[in-house]
């Protein structure tokens, strides 16, 4: 029987050819190079290499990292889908080499027979069906988030071309807790702040608390998490969609940030705290303010953003808001109660060198990786071959929707 041809929705993209935005990553921790394949970014977007480098820099980095980060220089090399500075409109092909590459010395990267609770070893080598943890962590590790850095940090140099701006920070760690507002205007001063911060927190004081914590925790053999977020400014209203579940941004969002390693729970806007409000004091009420129609929110306004710039599943002009928890990294210098997966018998979880907080480097992960839901969601709407063409629905969009109504007005 002939196949009839109706193109069938995959996840992140349409299954006709004509993809939307999509990245996959390859690569092991301890292998020769991470690489990230990046398709749908229109022909014509320059590619800044030294402020993708620079967020690569930013994820090695922050108190509570381990020993890996001083061997490392994680810096992209551009295999395809650039010219002269420029995409061409093919695929984008990063790699980011690994300088501790080691994985087919069996001395260096040995079988572990005893996987470390919380990791994805047990799980990994039951799925394969093996005993030896290896092949699972190495590709499990969160050094695999170099390459999605990369690709989120070449989706921020597209959102710039629009205005849209991405800022990440750490919110708290233990009962260290910063109660700092995020907001366009004081954006420059956070920015600085931040990068002042070994822990990525822009409130100085609360960065000493942290610091402190993660330096107890070291002493105590044991690791520690806490809290990230991410701010997007400048997003016009409409970008997502509440037609089918897999388009609605809310949900693309929390996926992306759920499929960082040691990610537990995504929280948007006000999160989990809807729960102990009622409706009234829940929502955002609108306003308008004809003299702010030229900005990308088209004049929508609200006093309060509990909802997190997103409703529906589609941004509503005000700043996309997202929280993320990173549960404590697994590796523990003490070990933790497990069993040899050979023998069956109680023995203590493998220790491999690892991080005793990555927490900082995490809020790095999750603003590139939000950034790039946010370009897929903008070239969803704005579709085009060359930046040329995205420029011209933009324009024509945001010019459309200032001039609403649009249609003769009846009733109300
Ligand atoms: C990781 C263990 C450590 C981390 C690594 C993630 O690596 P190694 O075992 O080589 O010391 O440093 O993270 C990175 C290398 C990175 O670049 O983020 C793990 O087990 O997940």
């Amino acid at each position: 029987m002939a196949a009839l041809s109706s193109p069938a929705i995959v996840w992140g993209g349409y299954d006709d050819g004509m993809t939307t935005l999509t990245y996959h990553t390859a690569g092991e921790s301890h292998g020769p190079a991470l690489t990230t394949l990046i398709q749908g970014i229109p022909a014509g977007l320059e590619i800044e290499i030294d402020f993708i480098n620079a967020e690569l820099r930013r994820r090695q980095g922050g108190y509570g990292r381990g020993a890996r980060q001083k061997m490392e220089v994680d810096q992209i090399e551009i295999l395809g889908g650039v010219r002269q500075g420029f995409t061409t409109g093919g695929p984008v092909v990063l790699q980011i080499t690994n300088a501790d590459n080691r994985l087919d010395d069996s001395e260096q990267t040995p079988p572990v027979y005893r996987p470390r609770p919380g990791h994805a070893d047990l799980a990994g080598a039951l799925k394969w069906l093996t005993t030896d943890c290896r092949n699972t962590l190495e590709r499990a590790s969160a050094r695999e988030t170099a390459a999605r850095t990369a690709a989120g940090a070449l989706a921020r140099c597209f959102l710039r071309e629009f205005e849209i701006e991405t800022f990440g920070f750490v919110r708290s760690l233990l009962d260290a807790c910063t109660e700092v507002e995020i907001t366009e205007d004081n954006l420059g001063d956070l920015l600085h702040q931040r990068d002042a911060s070994e822990v990525y927190c822009p409130d100085h004081e609360v960065s000493q608390r942290i610091i402190d914590h993660i330096r107890r925790v070291k002493t105590e053999k044991d690791t520690v998490g806490g809290i990230v977020e991410t701010h997007v400014f400048g997003c016009p209203p409409g970008l997502g969609s509440c037609v089918q579940f897999d388009q609605k941004l809310e949900g693309t969002i929390a996926q992306a940030v759920m499929g960082i390693q040691a990610f537990k729970a995504v929280e948007i806007g006000l999160g989990t705290g809807y729960a102990r409000r009622q409706g009234s004091q829940a929502h955002d009420p609108i306003t308008f303010d004809n003299a702010r129609r030229s900005e990308a929110s088209l004049g929508f306004h609200r006093p309060t953003n509990h909802a997190g710039g997103l409703e529906g599943g589609m941004t509503n002009g005000m700043p996309i808001v997202v929280r993320g928890t990173m549960k404590p990294i697994s590796t523990l210098l003490q070990g933790m109660p497990s069993v040899n997966l050979n023998t069956l018998q109680a023995d203590q979880s493998t220790y491999e060198r690892s991080d005793v907080c990555a927490l900082p480097a995490a809020s790095v992960v999750m603003e590139n990786v939000i950034a790039f839901e946010v370009t897929r969601a903008f070239l969803d709407k704005f579709a085009g071959d060359s930046m040329h063409q995205v420029q011209a629905n933009y324009d024509t969009y945001m010019d459309l929707a200032r001039q609403l109504p649009l249609e003769p007005v009846e009733g109300e």
